[in-house]
């Protein structure tokens, strides 16, 4: 993925037509659009095609099986025309690298939840993500996802990682996070949804937070 603006939209509505029309509206300002469950079960794994129209599509399924179940979901998802893939890393190395070894043949990519940006994530993750985040620079993933909402964090894991795997990091907004502080943090992209995708104009909250970033890209 190419960093040009250093945002990722987090498209989680779930009408077809309202996902269009926001994605329009902000192609401009975002390197790749992220879609998970919300939009595709409500609307069909063809918004990934019809999406990417726009940007490279990163589908957040936060796979989390065993090997062969993680490449057979990732073979599906990479042929619905994803880019990129989001995998939980708590399954260990050989799910991990099941799925990064599909991506690398079809030249695409994996990244690995490490800490998630919730407060729930204190309950068990965060114990584990330091663990994850090597494990991930070990199977050569792309990159991993480290909470915005705990800039401090964002910076342990760039440790353990080196500058080979980007991060990507949701957080920003409505779940308290600032983009330009987790930048500065030692995140490469921010994944911004509802302050978004909710506001009057989305093209504007995106553009607001793409000149936030600029002089820390
Ligand atoms: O740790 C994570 N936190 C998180 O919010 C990992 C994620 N993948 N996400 C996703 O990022 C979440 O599912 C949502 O799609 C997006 C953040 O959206 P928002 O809080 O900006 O609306």
């Amino acid at each position: 993925m190419e960093r040009k603006t250093g945002l990722i939209l987090a498209l989680d509505v779930t009408d077809r037509e309202e996902a269009v029309k926001i994605s329009e509206k902000v192609a401009g300002y975002v390197d790749a659009i992220k879609i998970g469950y919300p939009l595709v079960l409500s609307t069909g794994m063809d918004m990934i095609s019809k999406l990417s129209e726009y940007a490279p599509i990163i589908a957040d399924f936060k796979v989390a099986d065993i090997p062969n179940t993680n490449r057979l979901i990732c073979e599906q998802v990479f042929k619905a025309g994803a880019d990129a893939v989001i995998v939980q890393g708590f399954t260990g190395h050989d799910s991990l690298e099941a799925a990064v070894k599909l991506a690398k043949e079809q030249n695409k990519d994996i990244y690995v939840v490490t800490e998630m940006s919730h407060p729930g994530a204190l309950d068990f993750m965060q114990d584990v993500g330091e663990g994850i985040a090597k494990m991930a620079a070990d199977a050569k993933a792309s990159g991993v996802v480290a909470p915005a909402t705990r800039p401090e964090r964002v910076t342990e894991i760039r440790k353990i990682i080196g500058s080979e795997l980007s991060i990507i990091s949701p957080g920003v907004g409505a779940q308290g996070g600032t983009a330009s502080d987790v930048i500065k943090a030692g995140a490469d992209w921010v994944i911004v949804g509802r302050s978004i995708y909710q506001s009057e104009d989305p093209a504007m909250a995106a553009k607001k937070l793409v000149d936030e970033m600029k002089e820390f890209i």
